[in-house]
């Protein structure tokens, strides 16, 4: 009956609401149906404890199958919540396929048995990878339409190329492709709902936004969430947008409106917004009972709006399907959805040895030795023209600087943004004035080499920085992001922890985000005080998924920025604004392919006695206390830069203490839970039988840092601590 409709989704057409054929009716029941037998026969399953957890889309059919029907799978893009089973149905997830993820399957294609039921991922059909998160994705759909729009209007940009993680991306566009995004009205409570209407609509981006309003959020009522209880109302003032807000247990009436955002969004016009009213007929989850904090007559009247019960009244009642058909139908949708669950039950479990697998990229692995350029900058690189290099060389924020402009000329996927970043948002007052380029100057005229569409300012909106990223990133452009001070990356560290890194792993390597964040980072800065001087670097090596670099010196920040550009992981850039304009390691112009890979650390200073494991403004430091140990005490130490903390070189560290039998690991950061406890760990761990002393750390108090000049420079750990450290050690 119902099965004929599958070419008419094939061409990705469905006639228009008002025109549709009898048996576009019966698909969209099909549809609707399916995915409540899938939710009834997931629940039996919970209930027997043969899956492990449980959210239906009971209510929400009609919204999302007519949003299904209305785009492209494949074509368009999808960024759903873990309520639009319907959605994913009416897309091409088959109900086996939502099975084996209910069961955990190895083979479940959405994340081998990683992630909850109902948290959708398929490339074949461009849903992108969920998660549990309320409105993260919001901002992926927003970062995806935006690469979407650049490619098309740069085609031969989503050529191939050899060499970088670009090998790895089948990027493809149309042109006038549209991003599905979906949330429920609860979560449009989030920023991140906020400040991706904020890009949709200043870009015109072709971003549908569906708002699944089912009226709680979990036990929250409406109200509560949003001033007024309707969120048409707050967002209508919103430029660009097309808006409609739809009763969203009548499937014709939202496949007309869905059709209808399409076309705004496919003509260029800006990004819609679709505002459904639905009904949550169960609890939020089968976690939840609903009975505690609902009245039986609102739930009672909410049943009576089932949008199946209404469509099986209206396919009966316009004469489409007579009862009996429809009693037919349904009774084969229950098989369907049985023999699906049954199938999935038998389906083989994921392998415990494969828990590892997808971390990190399997092609593209950023310690290996073709990321080792290292020696052709050795003296070597430094042309005539060079001048400055031959004065002294080049700060670190001139050559990460340079490292960027050559990137940028090399691999036309690279954009820049964030905040002040730009030259200049109103270019044309680049022809009276020289740019700003970033509060540090390090991204200063890039904007003016490659244009505003390459390097531009983001909203003061640092979730909105990196979810924007994740959404390029995945859609395979390479965003070069900046975070203005790592002290205000905190309001992106929810999509860094849930988004980000964890991207490839919880799709099971189906997708994956490699974007670089640039953030400058630490103190010593003299008056930087609380909100300018922080470290936290810890925080971040603690995430799986995420690489961390962290140079000590110009070349260093030259080879690893590059690395991390090439490489197929997201990275933290961590720049130490203190070292950004430092005599101490400036360098010569090491050229546009000069690498370095991550994992490996740098002997900074050969010796004996011990070893001093540090990284960042702790080297000059540690030099400093080690030249006069040597000096005064005849104290020989050896400096390791770990230049990378996630990798990390392992190996120098045991072979260093292995050489010395003492070692001191020391760093900017607070002394307790800082990165330094991990490194001293496993030395006690792994090495004890090599020392001859207790590992020593390194550290600043266990408190902010402070403005007047006097308490940051107590704060902060300074060449006089580590000496005594030194000394201390020594005599041990
Ligand atoms: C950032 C975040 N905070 C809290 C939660 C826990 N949580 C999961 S669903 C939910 C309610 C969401 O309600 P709504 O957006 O209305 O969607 P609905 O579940 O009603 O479809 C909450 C609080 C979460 N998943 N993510
Ligand atoms: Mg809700």
């Amino acid at each position: 009956m119902g099965l004929a409709i599958s070419s008419a989704r094939a061409s990705g057409s469905f006639s228009a609401a008002a025109a549709l054929t009898a048996q576009e009716h019966v698909e969209i029941y099909r549809l609707m149906f399916l995915s409540r037998a899938i939710d009834d026969r997931e629940i039996l399953l919970k209930r027997q404890q043969k899956t492990f957890f449980q959210i239906s889309a009971a209510g929400h059919e009609a919204l999302q199958v007519s949003a299904a029907l209305a785009l492209r799978p494949g074509y368009d893009w999808f960024f759903p919540y873990y309520r639009d089973r319907a959605l994913a149905l009416g897309l091409g997830v088959s109900p086996y396929e939502m099975f084996l993820q209910a069961v955990g399957a190895g083979e479940d294609p959405a994340s081998g048995g990683r992630q909850m039921p109902t948290h959708w991922s398929s490339r074949r059909l461009h849903i992108v990878s969920t998660s549990s998160s309320t409105a993260t994705q919001l901002l992926h759909a927003v970062g995806c339409a935006e690469a979407g729009r650049y490619f098309s209007r740069h085609p031969e940009v989503a050529a191939k190329a050899e060499g970088d993680y670009r090998a790895f991306k089948d990027v493809e566009f149309h042109g006038d492709e549209v991003a599905l995004a979906c949330v429920g009205e609860g979560s449009t409570s989030q920023g991140e709902f906020w400040e991706a209407l904020n890009t949709a609509s200043n870009q015109k981006l072709p971003v549908i936004f569906m708002v699944e309003d089912n009226g709680y959020a979990i036990s929250v009522p409406v109200e509560v969430n949003t001033p007024g209880g309707n969120i048409s109302r707050l967002v209508e003032n919103f430029p660009n947008f097309h808006f409609a807000e739809v009763d969203g247990n009548d499937p014709v009436a939202c496949l007309g409106a869905f059709q209808a955002a399409a076309t705004h969004c496919r003509a260029g016009n800006g990004p819609a917004l679709v505002h459904g009213h639905c009904v949550r007929l169960y609890s939020h989850s089968l976690s939840d009972d609903d009975k505690l904090y609902r009245s039986a007559a609102e739930r009672e009247a909410d049943a009576l709006c089932d949008p199946i019960a209404r469509m099986r009244t209206r396919l009966i009642g316009e004469g489409l399907m007579t009862g009996a058909e429809v009693e037919e139908l349904e009774r084969a949708l229950e098989r369907e959805a049985a023999e699906a669950a049954e199938r999935a039950l038998a389906a083989a479990l994921p392998r415990v040895e494969a828990i590892p697998t997808h971390v990190y990229s399997e092609d593209l692995d950023p310690t290996r030795a073709a990321f080792a350029t290292e020696q052709m900058a050795e003296g070597g690189k430094e042309s005539g023209q060079d001048a400055k290099a031959k004065s002294g060389g080049r700060t670190m924020a001139e050559l990460i600087n340079a490292c960027l402009r050559d990137e940028m000329r090399r691999d036309k996927r690279i954009v820049v943004y964030g905040e002040d970043v730009a030259d200049a948002s109103r270019g044309e007052a680049l022809a009276e004035v020289k740019g700003k380029g970033g509060v540090f100057k390090l991204t200063s005229g890039l904007q003016t080499e490659f244009g505003a569409e390459r390097v531009f300012n983001s909203p003061l909106a640092e979730a909105n920085i990196v979810g924007r990223a994740v959404g390029y990133a995945v859609r395979g452009m390479k965003p070069v992001v900046e975070i203005q001070f790592f002290d205000y990356i905190w309001p992106a560290m929810h999509q860094i922890r849930n988004e980000l890194s964890v991207m490839r792993w919880r799709s099971d390597g189906e997708w994956a985000a490699p974007a670089v964040i640039r953030v400058p980072i630490g103190g010593y800065l003299t008056g930087g005080a609380i909100y300018h001087s922080q470290s936290g670097e810890s925080i971040f090596t603690h995430i799986p998924g995420l690489r961390v670099a962290f140079p000590s010196n110009a070349l260093d920040a030259n080879g690893l920025l590059r690395t991390a550009i090439r490489c197929d992981d997201p990275v933290l850039f961590l720049e130490h604004k203190r070292l950004y304009r430092e005599t101490y390691g400036r360098a010569a112009y090491p050229g546009p392919d000069f690498a370095i890979p991550f994992g490996k650390a740098k002997v900074v200073r050969p010796g004996t006695h011990m070893t001093l494991v540090t990284y960042g403004a702790l080297v000059p430091r540690a030099l400093q206390a080690a030249h006069q140990a040597e000096k005064e005490h005849g104290i020989q130490v050896e400096i390791l830069d770990l230049r990378t903390l996630s990798p990390y070189d392992w190996e120098a560290i045991a072979a260093s203490i292995r050489k010395t039998n003492r070692v001191i690991v020391a760093h900017e950061d607070m002394l307790s839970w800082g990165y330094g406890a991990e490194i001293a760990a496993r030395i006690a761990d792994e090495l004890f039988d090599e020392l001859d002393a207790p590992v020593r750390r390194i550290g600043s108090m266990d408190t902010f840092v402070a403005y007047q000049p006097i308490l940051e420079d107590a704060i902060l750990p300074q060449p006089a601590k580590i000496l005594k450290a030194i000394v201390e050690l020594k005599a041990y």
